[in-house]
């Protein structure tokens, strides 16, 4: 017990870590990288004030070329990302399944750093886009980096890694004229889909609402595959990871997620980051789903098929810790981008299952960071650092930062009396888990893989009535901008599988035939309480609402709004006709956050209008505006005073999640439990 305590690293030590390399330029005078003292930065070295610039300027070609070089490769999937540092809080001990110190015992805290991001977009693309949403998460812990490389849906779209470049190439703009951007909606992509039934139950995923998702505060994690625990006594168990985000999974509709591409692009990482800088700190729980090894063949999928969840029916998830994000980056480059993440990035008592694709990532992140980070040492950037010290002959290559001493540089060797030395296992040393295998060597998929359809059923079966239309509508998009009928035709007839009438309806949509009567729907009638949104946790605590005010507002009703507001833990912004300020009936000011075209309704959780006695009919129009978008998009809205009229003129009164009224606190109580609420689907919207 001692002997862990000091090797106890807390959740700073990452942060002390990466003090030494934080630059802060204020105040300081201005130098060449060479530590020169520079006088003048404005103007090139010049042979007379209007003659050509000189060669031996080599302030300018210094800078110039530092500037030529600022980019390196995107990644080639989940280009667009954002990251922020925290910890991670383990809740209980988990020695009996895992040798993994950072499990090990009951408030250990451990540096983390989390990068989400969209999977298909350029760097520069929109983050509401319909997406898988990655979530990866690297652990500094005692005994060396761990990262878990996951996604915000419980399973991927192919079996073996050997398929992703096609997968990639597919739903990527298409080659010959490199659109459409950061999207599914196009003929490569659904050509593949059926083309590879495979993805099935990804699909029904990806066309559910948690690909648009409100907030990456908002969203669960996955790890996807199986991986192993291995204990002290070696004993393994399969296990899955989830990230359960602690304010519930929460999404944005279609319409709102392709206006705010445009209003907002950056709107999931301006969420994140402004969350992080006013103290409204991210919180993942830590679920673990664990399997014993003997039980591995019990089950009617395939523990190794990536396609495939543990439905918690059968497989129950306990929670054993925390994560909480509480810093933001200082410098998005140097960390965000800089950051590699590899699922082979492992600690005693982590180990691998054979899943097919998770075999294949074992390769692939490695390499991809030699190209993106220019070399081999990418482990000793800032952010990749381990927290503990480490150790190898390893040596050179680009970029190297390290200042090896001594003239051995490899293993066994006399004159350095062996050193560095391999540690034994009961000492930390990585062991592999001595999994008995036996078999040929084949290219071939097991048998036991090739059930496509029977957990995209399932995953329909779990959906409300509002989730299950939101999936039609999506297949419907995305088909209807397919220009080929036959790709169309492929879909429609593949998804009959998992639903007829679902089917039916989408062809309907989209102008293809009928699918074929002798098509068989796949008969699972099984469904699991955890795939639904519907019952998720349900807060005000952190939700953005939209304040609508004009002069002369009726102060005290306001206030006890307001209060109400910030007591919930959510958050307002003032919105009027001009920027400033804008005075109640008892003089007191309100600072206006945001004129009309500055902000949109599609940027708020909830709007509340007061309107005010002297508002020009302009403002008026506009709030209208605002109240029909977010009456569309199925958003609480509270009104009192002149903002009941707008509401009643456009015959939205006594509709679910309005709110009305003029008596205090009655109305502020119902208007928060509304905006808990998050969306009112039973509304009637044309
Ligand atoms: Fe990745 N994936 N992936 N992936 N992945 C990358 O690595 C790859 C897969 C995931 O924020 C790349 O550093 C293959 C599943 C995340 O930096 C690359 C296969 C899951 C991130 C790569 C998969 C993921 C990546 C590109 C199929 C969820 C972003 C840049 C076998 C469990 C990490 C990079 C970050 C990034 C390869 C499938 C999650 C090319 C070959 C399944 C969250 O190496």
């Amino acid at each position: 017990m001692k002997n862990k305590r000091a090797n106890h690293i807390d959740e700073h030590s990452k942060n002390e870590q990466l003090e030494t390399f934080r630059t802060d330029d204020s105040g300081k005078g201005m130098t060449t990288n060479q530590g020169l003292k520079v006088s003048e930065d404005e103007f090139s070295l010049k042979a007379g004030d209007r003659g050509p610039t000189l060669m031996e300027d080599f302030q300018f070609r210094e800078k110039m070329t530092h500037f030529d070089h600022e980019r390196i490769p995107e990644r080639v999937v989940h280009a667009r990302g954002y990251a922020a540092h925290g910890y991670f809080e383990a809740y209980q001990s988990l020695e009996h399944l895992t040798k993994a110190k950072f499990l090990s015992e009951k408030g250990k805290k451990t540096p983390v750093f989390v990068r989400f991001s969209t999977v298909v977009g350029f760097r520069g693309s929109a983050d509401t886009v319909r997406d898988v949403r990655g979530f990866a998460t690297k652990f500094y812990t005692e005994e060396g980096n761990y990262d878990l490389v996951g996604n915000n849906m419980p399973i991927f779209f192919i079996q073996d890694a050997i398929k992703f470049p096609d997968l990639v190439h597919a739903i990527k703009p298409e080659p010959h004229n490199e659109m459409p951007q950061a999207s599914a909606a196009h003929d490569t992509f659904w050509d593949f889909v059926a083309h590879n039934q495979e993805t099935a139950h990804k699909i029904m995923w990806a066309m559910s609402d948690r690909a648009l998702p409100r907030s990456y505060r908002m969203m669960d994690g996955f790890s996807v595959h199986a991986f192993r625990f291995v204990n002290a006594e070696g004993k393994s168990h399969f296990v899955k990871f989830t990230w359960k985000a602690v304010l519930g999974v929460h999404s944005l509709v279609w319409d709102e997620t392709q206006k705010i591409a445009g209003k907002d692009p950056d709107y999931n990482r301006r969420d994140l980051y402004e969350a992080i800088d006013r103290g409204d700190y991210p919180e993942y729980e830590l679920g673990i789903q664990v399997i014993p090894e003997e039980d591995e063949h019990k089950f009617d999928f395939d523990l190794l098929d990536a396609t495939k969840l543990w439905p918690q029916e059968d497989v129950p998830m306990e929670i054993v810790g925390k994560m909480t994000l509480d810093r933001n980056v200082d410098n998005v480059f140097a960390e965000t981008e800089q950051v590699a993440f590899h699922p082979g990035h492992v600690v005693p008592g982590i180990d691998f299952s054979n899943d097919p694709l998770l075999q294949g990532r074992l390769f692939s992140y490695t390499d991809t960071q030699l190209i993106r980070l220019g070399g081999p040492n990418f482990h000793e950037l800032p952010i990749n650092r381990p927290v503990c010290p480490f150790h190898n002959n390893q040596r050179d290559g680009y970029h190297r930062q390290t200042i090896n001493k001594g003239q051995v540089a490899y293993h066994r060797n006399g004159l350095a009396n062996g050193s560095p030395s391999p540690v034994p296992e009961e000492e930390g040393g990585y062991a592999h888990y001595q999994e008995k295998m036996e078999g040929r060597k084949v290219r071939a998929r097991s048998g036991s893989f090739e059930d496509h359809f029977s957990q995209a059923r399932m995953f329909w079966n779990s959906m409300s009535p509002p989730e299950k239309q939101h999936i039609i509508e999506a297949f419907s998009f995305e088909l209807g901008k397919c220009k080929e009928m036959v790709v169309r035709q492929n879909a429609v007839d593949m998804f009959a599988r998992v639903d007829r009438v679902m089917a039916e309806e989408i062809a309907g949509h989209v102008g293809a035939q009928q699918p074929d009567a002798a098509i068989e729907q796949v008969n699972v009638t099984k469904s699991s309480a955890a795939l639904s949104q519907e019952k998720t946790i349900k807060s005000a605590k952190t939700r953005k609402i939209g304040v609508l005010i004009g002069e002369g507002f009726e102060s005290a009703d306001v206030q006890v709004v307001l209060d109400a507001i910030e007591a919930a833990g959510a958050h307002y912004e003032v919105i009027s006709e001009t920027q400033g300020k804008v005075a109640g009936t008892d003089g007191k000011e309100l600072a206006v956050d945001h004129h009309f075209s500055t902000t949109d309704p599609v940027i708020y959780d909830a709007l509340y209008a007061v309107g005010g006695p002297s508002i020009s009919p302009k403002f008026a129009k506009k709030a209208s505006k605002f109240l029909g978008e977010a009456f569309d998009h199925f958003k609480p809205i509270g009104a009192t005073h002149e903002g009941m009229k707008w509401l009643e003129a456009a015959q939205m009164m006594e509709q679910p999640g309005i709110i009305t009224g003029s008596e205090m606190p009655a109305f502020s109580g119902a208007f928060i439990d509304a905006v808990a609420q998050h969306r009112f689907w039973e509304r009637q919207v044309e």
